[in-house]
């Protein structure tokens, strides 16, 4: 029995972040997190694309370009959605969503969820190094994670 898993290693990978900029407080710290994680696992600095979009509508175009130009392994995928008084939160966090899973699948590279989707701020800043951890640092592990596991794969 062969049994894969990839490991942190974050050596020789080239990492991409899309990161969105609505609740910019909040997704400048999980962008915080996320660099922080993928430079301690190895990730060298110039393999290392910051991709800055609007909102987390706009995530997923901007992550199936990047994949699509071929120069990454993983895309680390981070935005914040704060659930208001109407829909849009449910449209908006649907489209980031799937859009990021359809861009995944129709690329073949692994893309990460740190989008937060939260009832309010304050949930937000837990998940940025309070309560409940850090979802940027996360999802950057999680890509590493990925980009060797479809390594191992291949
Ligand atoms: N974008 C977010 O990233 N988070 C939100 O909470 C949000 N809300 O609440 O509206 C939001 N809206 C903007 C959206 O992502 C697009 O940038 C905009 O609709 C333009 O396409």
């Amino acid at each position: 029995m062969k049994e894969l898993r990839g490991g942190h290693e974050g050596r020789g990978l080239r990492i991409g972040i899309i990161v969105s900029r609505f609740n910019e407080r909040i997704t400048n710290g999980l962008l915080e997190g996320a660099l922080k994680a993928l430079k301690e696992s190895g990730v060298a600095d110039e393999d290392l694309v910051v991709v800055s979009v609007p909102g987390a509508f706009e995530i997923p175009g901007a992550a199936h370009k990047l994949a699509s130009a071929g120069g990454v392994d993983a895309i680390v995928c981070l935005g914040a959605v704060i659930r208001g008084e109407t829909e849009h939160f449910t449209y908006i966090s649907k489209a980031a969503q799937e859009g990021i899973v359809n861009a995944s699948l129709a690329t073949g590279v692994p893309m990460t969820f740190g989008v937060l989707t939260t009832n309010d701020f304050d949930q937000a800043l837990d998940r940025i190094g309070g309560a409940h951890g850090h979802k940027g640092q996360e999802a950057a592990l999680d890509a590493i994670e990925m980009a060797n596991l479809f390594r191992l794969i291949n």
